[in-house]
């Protein structure tokens, strides 16, 4: 079997190709990139004084074991973390040998999976096992990882992959998915996949499921059912929540359907995602901010719960690169957009105490009720979200060269601040290693930590949100900073979550020196996790940000011209949009 790389794919006819020094224009100290043992080991984080004097260090740890020693009832619920600096970095691994390591974590997961639990959709690596979310299997972790066996140039496992989706892989399966998983994951995989390879395979695959998918908006109002019969076409309500739909899950779609019309020249697809854009917008929720669920029947919200974690995220993210996959021709999405960030940065924007460490806090009763300082992890796209929107995918240093505005420069610093905090998230932990949630300190005169875990929210994932931003952060900064937390918390990742079988397994809390494993390694860990770590240590050009954009599940996508057989079907009615301005 045999795949052609497009434009900017490297071919690794050498295995690993060397990273090439790369001109970085306006890079601060020089045009090359900088060499790693040249940089300082700590970043210009905002810490307490005393974090930078050795002695003072041994103080603090030891009457940190004294009151510890005398405080045995200390327990995890909202244990409180501070900050400290980056680890050390360990001189002499170069880029290209970190971006060898990671790609040999995504090899050693990926043989793991293969000898335990291949074809199946879960894999439980604590017991060497896996099972199917539907007869036979609906290929979640074997397509979810075809992009990046391509990225990484894997070319062995890539033909084992390519083979099992040829002769198993079938969606005719008469079983309920999830609409939007089955979108990012699968139908996203696929569409990448034939992107990357032109394969037709995989638009046959992608195409098929597709079909199966568009029954799912068949509701009253157009906004999708939660799940949908992969045979029938049946969509089905959610059977919690009134029957309402997420918020994100309906507005998670539009990337791939479009993409798909694109690709095929059928207008179903984007007639149906674009559809759900206009309903939600109907609604003219204050700020641009919306709650959290919407009903199928009407097409009104349900709630007024607004968050940009779960059943909120993605919303805001595909606002914006609607606008950049179809080469900024959409302006509704970019309105859209614009107007989510004002009232993200009016309604929901804090800096906790006592390092002013900037988070997106929650309205659990909608605008005008009661603050949440709770952040998910899943917030933590937002930082590479605000930079892509303010420079479109080109560098800072090339946007800042022509139109340059003073929101863009607002939204570019947020950005950065946002990644930082998330950073932090991981910083803060005995493991290294981020929890699932965290509560920011609010409170002006009780200004020690700056955040606290719920034992609850302890576990992680290997969520990629964090290192997503932190790769979109690198691409349009060139702020080496960004490599050296990315590869700081691989390491913890390596440390940590690294099974003896080779495989890697979440683990249920961060708190605790080890962290005990869960018997579960979720897809996204190949799709998105492994894969922005590898392009974080990757050349630049490697799948260009102003020429790409990546779903929700890191799955890349060119941007394209929607003309002649394709344009917006709809317009806002501006004059009675609740401007937050
Ligand atoms: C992934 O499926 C996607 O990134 C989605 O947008 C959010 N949840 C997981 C990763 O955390």
């Amino acid at each position: 079997m045999s795949f052609q790389l497009p434009r900017n794919i490297p071919n690794f006819s050498d295995g690993i190709r060397k990273v090439e020094n790369i001109t970085w224009q306006g890079f601060k100290g020089g045009s090359d990139l900088p060499l790693y043992k040249d940089k300082p080991w700590a970043s210009p984080l905002r810490r307490p004084r005393f974090y930078r004097r050795k002695r003072s260090y041994l103080i603090l740890l030891l009457l940190t074991s004294i009151v510890l020693f005398f405080r045995p009832w200390v327990t995890i619920a909202s244990r409180a973390r501070r900050l400290r600096p980056p680890q050390k970095v360990v001189y002499g691994d170069s880029w290209e040998d970190r971006r060898e390591q990671i790609r040999q974590s995504f090899v050693s997961s990926w043989d793991a999976y293969s000898r335990d639990a291949w074809g199946m959709d879960e894999y439980h690596p604590l017991t060497s096992s896996g099972r199917n979310m539907v007869h036979d299997g609906m290929g979640w972790i074997i397509v979810d990882a075809l992009d990046t066996l391509m990225i990484m140039n894997l070319t062995t496992q890539l033909e084992a992959a390519r083979e099992w989706v040829d002769t198993k892989l079938s969606y005719d399966k008469d079983h309920n998915v999830n609409v939007f998983e089955t979108t990012i994951r699968m139908l996203g995989g696929l569409l990448s996949a034939h992107y990357l390879s032109k394969d037709d395979l995989y638009l046959e695959k992608a195409t098929d499921l597709g079909n199966r998918l568009v029954g799912a908006y068949d509701s009253a109002s157009g906004i999708p059912y939660a799940s949908v019969n992969l045979q029938t076409g049946q969509g089905e309500p959610s059977h919690v929540d009134g029957g309402a739909s997420s918020t994100s899950e309906a507005t998670t779609v539009q990337l791939e359907m479009k993409y798909l019309s694109k690709l095929t020249g059928e207008a179903i697809y984007w007639k149906k995602a674009e559809k759900v854009i206009q309903v939600v917008e109907s609604n003219k929720a204050e700020a641009g901010l919306l709650p959290i669920f919407v009903h199928p029947t009407t097409g009104a919200f349900r709630g007024s719960e607004i968050r940009l974690g779960s059943r909120g995220d993605s919303y805001y993210e595909y606002l914006l690169k609607q606008y950049l996959q179809t080469n900024k021709k959409e302006i509704v999405y970019k309105d859209m957009y614009a107007e989510a960030m004002l009232g993200v940065r009016k309604h929901l924007l804090k800096y906790s105490n006592p390092n002013k460490l900037a988070f997106i806090a929650e309205l659990p009763q909608g605008i005008g009720g009661p603050l949440s300082p709770k952040m998910d992890h899943l917030v933590c796209f937002m930082g590479g979200n605000l930079a892509l929107g303010a420079t479109e995918g080109k560098t800072a240093v090339q946007a800042k060269s022509r139109g340059w505005t003073g929101q863009m420069e607002m939204d570019l610093l947020l950005g950065g601040q946002i990644t930082e905090s998330c950073f932090q998230m991981y910083n803060t932990t005995a493991t290294g290693l981020a929890p699932e949630i965290v509560y920011f300190n609010m409170e002006q005169d009780d200004g020690t930590e700056d955040m606290s875990i719920n034992e609850r929210d302890a576990h992680n994932l290997q969520r990629p949100e964090t290192i997503e931003s932190l790769f979109v952060m690198w691409r349009i900064t060139g702020d080496p900073k960004y490599r050296e937390w990315g590869w700081q918390i691989f390491q913890a990742f390596e440390k940590w979550t690294k099974l003896e079988s080779g495989a890697y397994a979440s683990v249920s809390d961060v708190t605790r020196i080890p962290p005990p494993p869960r018997n579960n390694m979720e897809s996204f860990w190949l799709a998105e996790t492994l894969k922005y770590l590898y392009l974080l240590f990757s050349p630049i050009d490697l799948l260009p940000l102003t020429d790409v954009v990546f779903n929700t599940e890191a799955h890349p996508l060119p941007r394209f011209d929607m003309e002649p057989l394709f344009q917006t079907g709809w317009a806002r009615k501006t004059d009675d949009v609740k401007s937050t301005t």
